[in-house]
């Protein structure tokens, strides 16, 4: 992509109103723009991002088994009043009405909605297990949204629903999300830590939430330093394997870590004084286990082996799809401005241009990017009409991983340099050796799961 054809509004000022490093530096990125309170456009780098965070817990959720399909974001109210729950959420829910006085809403979330569909369609045990998950913008009225697309009004969630015969089968259900959660904050670049927590308007008793320790979260946990040391030995999970599933969920949660809300003092004292700490996180997700909350009062009964009806035992299953852009810039960005972990990185790596209009220069550029083009990987070509010391503004705010640097001099001898966002390293190589490098570092071989849907 040539950066004079496309667009990408990098701002010089730090706006005013925001107030943590994800928020200042995605506006100043070009990666958003607020459109009213906590309601964003995803500018064409955001949403970059945003959709690649998005392959990336689908592809996750699918490698656990779980099904993706998609729900309308506008919901009725009378599916909401069969679980009691229309009025009880409160003035976080927008209501609206249509022409014919039929109340709406912009759903916050979908338990009513997949058990709806769940009791039109299945009604034996032999349909069980089934995890359903979708992914879709929510809309919540909150009171204060703030940090940018951390605390949005609409934001975009994945949200997945599991339906099981027994309790039992339900707290596989739950264990293989604990585990595929950690997976995929993982291949995010993200160390996200599981919490006891409260279960809020969703209901259930349990409930961990999974918390990126940052100094800009709005979560207050405590935890023994010990969990930040546990390890997922990812080739080995098999999700089908209900104790290997029991035994990752349980190493990761007998060791004290909560949120504020449910911390217990007499607990945490237990912990060895050096390993006690009090920090603050980004939730970046939930899961629960509710039992019959929705399936009872909503009719969502199944067939046992013996012939007889039993409500479903449910659970569901939240990532904050938008909040993660956030949270990944808090996690890893510098003085000068984001630094893309290559797993989300909008564009493979930039091409910079330092004497536009020199032909040398401007020809090895091209033939660089072609190249890269041709591997199947992305490259953000810097070919403005600008001083080079503006060119390499932009790369550090923007972040990308990787960045090639072509001058006149080098170009005379086909040399270029190959620099290191995170580390700042750099190294001269002939430009042919650049696209295979670049693939290398990416290794562009591996398919995708998704591509087998
Ligand atoms: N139905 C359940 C799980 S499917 C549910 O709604 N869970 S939740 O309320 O915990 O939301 C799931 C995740 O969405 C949260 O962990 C958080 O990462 C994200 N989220 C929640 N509210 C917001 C918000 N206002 N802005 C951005 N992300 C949010």
């Amino acid at each position: 992509m040539r950066l004079s054809r496309y667009f990408l509004p990098v701002l010089k000022e730090t706006p005013a109103e925001a107030r943590v490093a994800s928020h200042r530096l995605m506006l100043r990125a070009g990666m958003i723009k607020q459109q009213a309170a906590g309601i964003y456009s995803w500018l064409p780098l955001g949403f970059r991002v945003l959709r690649r965070i998005e392959q990336i817990v689908c592809e996750e959720q699918i490698r656990a088994g779980h099904i993706p399909m998609l729900m309308p974001t506008i919901q009725s109210a009378d599916l909401w009043r069969e679980s009691d729950r229309y009025d009880a959420y409160g003035p976080e829910m927008l209501r609206i009405q249509d022409r014919h006085d039929r109340e709406l809403l912009f759903g916050p979330t979908n338990e009513e909605m997949i058990t709806d569909i769940f009791r039109t369609h299945v009604t034996s045990y032999k349909n069980l297990p089934l995890t359903l998950f979708h992914i879709q913008w929510k809309f919540r009225d909150e009171i204060r949204p703030r940090f940018g697309v951390m605390r949005g009004r609409e934001f975009f969630m994945k949200d997945g629903y599991s339906f099981d015969l027994t309790r039992k089968d339900a707290m596989h259900a739950y264990n293989r999300h604990l585990v595929s959660y950690l997976q995929t904050y993982e291949r995010l670049g993200l160390q996200a830590i599981p919490m006891r927590a409260e279960s809020g308007p969703i209901g259930g008793e349990d409930t961990h939430e999974f918390l990126v320790l940052a100094d800009t979260g709005e979560s207050i946990v405590y935890y023994d330093s010990a969990v930040t040391d546990i390890r997922l030995d990812q080739r080995l999970i098999d999700y089908d394997d209900v104790a290997q599933c029991q035994k990752i969920a349980q190493d990761f949660t007998a060791v004290y870590a909560r949120t504020e809300e449910t911390h217990d003092e007499e607990k945490y004292a237990q912990v060895p004084k050096d390993r006690q700490r009090c920090a603050r996180g980004i939730e970046v997700g939930q899961i629960f286990y509710f039992g019959t909350k929705y399936s009872k009062p909503m009719g969502a009964l199944v067939q046992t082996a013996d012939g007889e009806m039993v409500p479903v035992h449910m659970g569901s299953h939240g990532i904050g799809v938008s909040r993660l852009v956030g949270a990944i810039i808090e996690a890893s960005h510098d003085e000068k401005g984001i630094i893309w972990p290559e797993e989300v990185t909008p564009f493979h790596c930039g091409i910079i241009n330092v004497k536009q209009g020199d032909v040398e220069t401007d020809r090895l550029c091209d033939q660089l990017h072609e190249g890269i083009n041709r591997l199947g990987l992305e490259a953000l070509y810097d070919d403005r009409e600008e001083r080079a010391g503006a060119k390499f503004a932009t790369a550090d705010i923007i972040g990308l991983p990787w960045r090639v640097t072509v001058g006149p001099r080098g170009a005379k001898s086909g040399l270029v340099e190959l620099e290191s966002r995170r580390t700042g390293e750099r190294q001269e190589l002939l430009a042919e050796a650049v696209a295979p490098r670049i693939a290398q570092i990416y290794g562009v071989e591996q398919l995708s799961v998704v591509d087998n849907v």
